[in-house]
C-alpha cells in the first residue's frame, strides 16, 4: 500500500456501463420475457443457470425447512440485527400532513407506501443475508404490502436457494420468493409474467446484466441507485491503533477487486505502521487475492498536514464509508459534507454498520454521496399533494392565477378560473 501526500493522489475509477453486446443481449432477454412470460423464464434458467425450474415460486415448506438448515447462532444474530435495522428505520418514517389556512383552504401532503416492490438477490458468493435485511426492512417499515424477492436458482440442477437467504427474507417479512435471476428476473418484475406480478420498484444489487436490465426498465418501474464497488476512507490521527485501521481497510478490500480502501492521516508514524499491518494481515486472509488486488489498484495511504486538511480530502472523495478514529472524533462531524455513513471512534468498525447497528448498509458509492443518501424508508414511499381551496381563497386569488395563465397563453386555464369568479363573485354578499 503506497504512502503519498494527499495532493498527489487522483481517484480514478471507471464506472462500468457494459459492452454493446451486453446491452444488446439484455434488451433481447427483456423483450423475450415480455412477450413469452414464464416460458421464457424457464428457458433462460436452463440456458444460463443450467437448472430445470418446475415451480418458480419457493414454497412455504421450503422456507420452513430453511430454518432447520441454519445455525442457531446465525438465526439469533440475524434476528437481533433485523430488530436493530427495523428500530433505526422506524425513526425515518414520515407522516402525512394537512395545513388549514386562515382563508379556510387546506393544503397537505399524503405519504403512501409503494404497493409492490421487487428485491433482487444475486446468487453465488455475493448472496448476502445482511443485504436482504437492508433492502427489505425499510420497505416493510414503509408499509409496502407486497415485498417479493427474486434470486437465481443454484446451478448444478438443484434449483435450491441458500437457506440463509431464505431465513433472512422470512425474518424481514418476505415470503413471496421466486427462483429466477439475471436480466430475465428484472424483466419479470418490471412487466409481469403469468406467475410473477409486475412490481412498482426494483431494488437490490446484481451483476452487470442485472444493472443494465434495471437501467433498461427504469421509467416503466422505479429502480434504486446502481451500487458500485465498496469504498472505505479512514481519517485517523496518531491515537489510532494501526492494527484496527488496517483491519478495517481490509474489511472492504475483500469485497471486490475494485473496492477502494484509503487511509488519510497527518501522522507519518501511523501511515507506516498501517502499511506494515496491511501487508501482515493480508497474508492470512482467505480472500487475500481479491483484497490484495484491491489494495494495490485502489488503495492508498494519504498524508496530510492536519485532520482539517484530511476533512477537505474526504469531502472531495465523498466516500461510501468514512471512519474517523481520532482523539475527538465528534469535533470533525459537522465539517463532513460528503459521506454515505460516518463511523466515529475506535470501536465503530465498519462491519458494525454492515451487519448490526441499524443504519442501512446500502450506501452511495463512486462519489455520489455528494448528492445522494443511504437507502431509507422514503425510497419506498411516495407523496401526493392535497389541495382544497375555499371559495374565499379562490375569490381572493383568482385574478393572480388568471394573470399567470394569460401570460403563458393558456386561455382555457384562465377561463376555468374566470367562470367561477363570475358566478361566485355575483352570488357574494
Ligand atoms: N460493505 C457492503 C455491505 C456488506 N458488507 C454486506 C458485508 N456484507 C456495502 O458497502
Ligand atoms: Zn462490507
Amino acid at each position: 500500500m503506497k504512502i503519498m501526500p494527499a495532493n498527489a493522489f487522483a481517484l480514478k475509477r471507471e464506472v462500468e456501463y457494459g459492452s454493446p453486446e451486453q446491452n444488446e443481449s439484455v434488451q433481447r432477454i427483456i423483450e423475450t420475457v415480455r412477450r413469452e412470460g414464464d416460458a421464457a423464464l424457464r428457458r433462460y434458467a436452463e440456458q444460463f443457470d443450467r437448472v430445470t425450474v418446475d415451480e418458480l415460486r419457493v414454497s412455504e415448506a421450503e422456507i420452513e425447512s430453511a430454518y432447520a438448515q441454519v445455525d442457531e447462532s446465525f438465526l439469533a444474530a440475524i434476528r437481533e440485527a433485523a430488530d436493530n435495522v427495523r428500530r433505526f428505520h422506524e425513526k425515518q418514517k414520515r407522516t402525512s400532513w394537512m395545513d388549514l389556512q386562515p382563508d379556510g383552504s387546506i393544503l397537505g401532503q399524503v405519504i403512501r407506501p409503494l404497493r409492490r416492490v421487487g428485491l433482487y438477490v444475486p446468487g453465488g458468493k455475493a448472496a448476502y443475508p445482511s443485504s436482504v435485511l437492508m433492502n427489505a426492512i425499510p420497505a416493510q417499515v414503509a408499509g409496502v404490502p407486497e415485498i417479493v424477492m427474486v434470486t437465481p436458482p443454484a446451478t448444478a440442477g438443484a434449483a435450491g436457494i441458500d437457506p440463509h437467504i431464505l431465513v433472512a427474507a422470512s425474518e424481514a417479512g418476505v415470503r413471496e420468493i421466486y427462483r429466477v435471476g439475471g436480466a430475465q428476473a428484472v424483466a419479470a418484475l418490471a412487466y409481469g409474467t403469468e406467475s410473477i406480478a409486475a412490481a412498482d420498484k426494483i431494488v437490490g444489487p446484481g451483476n452487470i446484466y442485472v444493472a443494465l436490465a434495471k437501467r433498461y426498465v427504469f421509467g416503466a418501474v422505479d429502480i434504486d441507485s446502481i451500487a458500485g464497488p465498496s469504498e472505505i476512507v479512514v481519517l485517523a490521527d496518531e491515537t489510532a491503533d494501526a492494527a484496527y485501521v488496517a483491519a478495517d481497510l481490509l474489511s472492504q478490500a475483500e469485497h471486490d477487486e475494485m473496492a477502494s480502501a484509503i487511509l488519510i492521516t497527518p501522522s507519518q508514524a501511523l501511515a507506516e505502521a498501517v502499511q506494515a499491518e496491511v501487508a501482515r494481515q493480508l497474508e492470512t486472509l482467505p480472500k487475500k487475492d481479491i483484497a490484495s488486488q484491491s489494495i494495490r489498484d485502489y488503495g492508498a495511504i494519504l498524508t496530510v498536514a492536519s485532520l482539517e486538511e484530511g476533512v477537505r480530502v474526504v469531502n472531495q472523495l465523498a466516500p461510501e464509508h468514512l471512519e474517523i478514529i481520532a482523539s475527538e472524533p465528534f469535533q470533525y462531524l459537522s465539517a463532513i459534507e460528503n459521506a454515505g455513513a460516518i463511523f466515529l471512534g475506535p470501536y465503530s468498525s465498519e462491519p458494525v454498520g454492515d451487519y448490526f447497528a441499524g443504519p442501512n448498509h446500502v450506501l452511495p458509492t463512486n462519489g455520489t454521496a455528494r448528492f445522494s443518501s443511504p437507502l431509507n424508508v422514503d425510497d419506498y414511499m411516495k407523496k401526493s399533494s392535497v389541495i382544497y381551496y375555499s371559495k374565499e381563497a379562490l375569490l381572493q386569488n383568482g385574478d393572480k392565477i388568471i394573470a399567470l395563465a394569460k401570460h403563458e397563453g393558456l386561455e382555457a386555464h384562465a377561463r376555468a378560473i374566470q367562470i367561477r369568479l363570475e358566478k361566485e363573485g355575483k352570488s357574494r354578499g
